[in-house]
């Protein structure tokens, strides 16, 4: 039978980690779910001449050296912004202004002025009928999905606590080099900007409210690692770790910890949540399972409950494998695009959108100047 639905051409910017995983996730998207529109993997772009050979491995199209090529193209419809943090207003800045649909890895800028930059073109963009969204992936997780629904059912009545955490050990050794994520000019933050972020939007997502001030603390273990082409050694200029209290807009409170320093933690994403009628808990390190206690059974039935969200009522999970056969780290960016493609497809705006991420970088900020002021009480503007 033909294919009578529209085809819509994507460029890819950057091809590292997230590059390659996005790829991925545009490969499989339209063989597991069933999406009014096709997606065509047009072209990826990056600055060495090796994008040739990684577009090839990755299944795209087309190369170029210059993502400028692939925004002028006729043929890509979505930009997907997978480079490092610094470059990511200039080019969604770019793509919106060129009718581009936009879909921008987290945290959505360096700093507040290009957030509310991008939240601003975003929003005029919209009612052009031009479409964006932030990658934050975790949100796809079904158990992380599945949980969201637990509360906005009720099932946890009033919530009281959020403990949220991100824990991850890459940068343990001093000697490990000093890469892009430890340069400030380049990532904006460190572990708070790169998991302090996914940790601040999982909170807010699962809970329905939004973190209303914070009092913080932020430290750099490691303050100089060697340079990575060799040559010596250079400062690193971000936070290795930042832990800090906050207060909820329904009257909870919460503590976030994100370290690259938790030896032993791999991507430890934790999340839980106390409410008057029942708690729930999540770690990523399993994340097909979601643990809930209902307090409103009898004590003595009463307990932390293994759910294991792989039914085909889950979130997501019907389009995959039997019940019981588990998800990964990939499928979270498949469930991404779908969710992306749908709302391009239907004109209806995605979530989380620009200024769902420009709040998250408000949080960001306010977390540093809390913890340049000796953890200072900081409101969320
Ligand atoms: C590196 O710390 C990193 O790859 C993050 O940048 C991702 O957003 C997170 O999913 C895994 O860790």
């Amino acid at each position: 039978m033909t294919d009578i639905r529209p085809t819509l051409g994507v460029g890819l910017v950057g091809y590292a980690f997230m590059g390659r995983v996005h790829s991925q996730a545009w490969r499989s998207v339209g063989a597991f779910f069933d999406l009014p529109v096709r997606a065509s993997m047009t072209v990826l772009a990056g600055r060495s001449p090796s994008v040739a050979d990684a577009a090839a491995g990755l299944g795209w199209t087309h190369a170029v050296t210059d993502w400028r090529d692939l925004v002028a193209r006729d043929d890509v419809h979505i930009v997907d912004i997978c480079a490092p943090g610094d470059a990511h207003a200039e080019i969604a800045l770019a793509a919106l202004a060129a009718g581009k649909h936009v879909l921008c890895e987290k945290p959505l800028a360096n700093t507040v002025a290009e957030a509310e930059e991008m939240a601003a073109a975003a929003e005029k963009a919209a009612a052009r009928g031009v479409l964006s969204m932030v990658g934050f992936n975790y949100r796809r997780v079904p158990a992380v999905a599945l949980a969201r629904d637990l509360v906005a059912a009720g099932r946890l009545g009033a919530i009281r606590h959020v403990r949220a955490q991100y824990l991850q050990d890459w940068i343990v050794d001093p000697e490990h080099p000093l890469v892009w994520r430890l340069d400030r000019e380049r990532a904006g933050s460190g572990a708070l900007g790169d998991i302090g972020a996914h940790i601040i939007d999982m909170a807010q997502f699962v809970t329905g409210e939004a973190v209303t001030g914070v009092s913080a603390l932020t430290e750099t273990f490691v303050r100089e690692r060697p340079l990575p082409g060799g040559g010596g050694r250079g400062p690193v200029t971000v936070d290795d770790a930042a832990v800090f209290l906050a207060r909820m807009t329904g009257g909870a409170l919460a503590t976030f910890e994100a370290t690259r320093f938790a030896s032993g933690r791999k991507n430890a994403l934790r999340l839980e949540v106390n409410g008057s009628l029942g708690s729930l808990s999540f770690d990523f390190e399993s994340l097909n399972d979601l643990w809930f206690h209902d307090h409103t059974l009898p004590p003595e039935e009463a307990g932390f409950r293994r759910v294991i969200a792989t039914e085909a009522g889950h979130p997501y999970a019907g389009a995959w494998w039997p019940p019981g056969h588990g998800l990964g780290y990939e499928h979270t960016f498949t469930h991404e695009i779908r969710d992306f493609l749908e709302a391009v497809a239907t004109r209806t705006p995605p979530a989380p959108s620009f200024t769902d991420g420009l709040q998250v970088q408000r949080v960001l900020a306010a977390v540093e100047a809390s913890a340049a002021a000796d953890s200072h009480w900081t409101p969320i503007p």
